[in-house]
């Protein structure tokens, strides 16, 4: 059995829906708050709500990614063009303690460092990664709650 960080974000139509679908198919042991959080690299956005789950899993990293591929599927993801608008994106931060490094999949997420987004909900499930939220103080988040808006 492997332990699994996955982000959560959603920044189309309703937001806590397409989350709440992703972590019931998930079945994660543990979810941190929600968070409104302006967007980052591609600014001509609606803001975001974001989260991260943490779960059990006996998937190998690759089956665990198109398991996720599956369900942005099924909220019509599109990918027009990198960091587009989208109804669902679910990103593997961690797995266990592997680290590798292939053209579908990074772990750890190349970019979780500099991502205020992701590291604040980490935090709350894995304190140890508190510290590397200095210096991000400029990105505006705001946590919502447990359940999220509307729950
Ligand atoms: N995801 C991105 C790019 N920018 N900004 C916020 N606030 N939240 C996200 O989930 C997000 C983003 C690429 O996946
Ligand atoms: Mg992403
Ligand atoms: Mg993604």
């Amino acid at each position: 059995m492997n332990t699994a960080y996955l982000g959560l974000g959603s920044n189309v139509g309703d937001r806590a829906a397409h989350l709440r679908f992703a972590l019931e198919a998930l079945r994660p042991v543990r979810v941190s708050g929600f968070y409104e959080t302006a967007p980052l690299h591609y600014l001509e956005q609606d803001p975001f709500l974001n989260c991260v789950c943490e779960v059990e899993t006996e998937r190998s990293p690759w089956a665990l990614l198109d398991e996720v591929r599956r369900l942005e599927r099924l909220r019509q993801r599109e990918r027009p063009f990198p960091n587009a608008p989208r109804t669902l994106d679910i990103d593997i931060l961690l797995y266990s303690n592997f680290v590798l490094r292939s053209p579908r999949l990074t772990i750890p997420h190349p970019r979780m460092g500099e991502r205020a987004f992701v590291l604040a909900p980490l935090a709350e499930l894995l304190p140890e990664y508190g510290p590397r939220l200095a210096g991000l103080g400029g990105q505006q988040i705001r946590r919502l709650g447990a359940a999220g808006p509307g729950g």
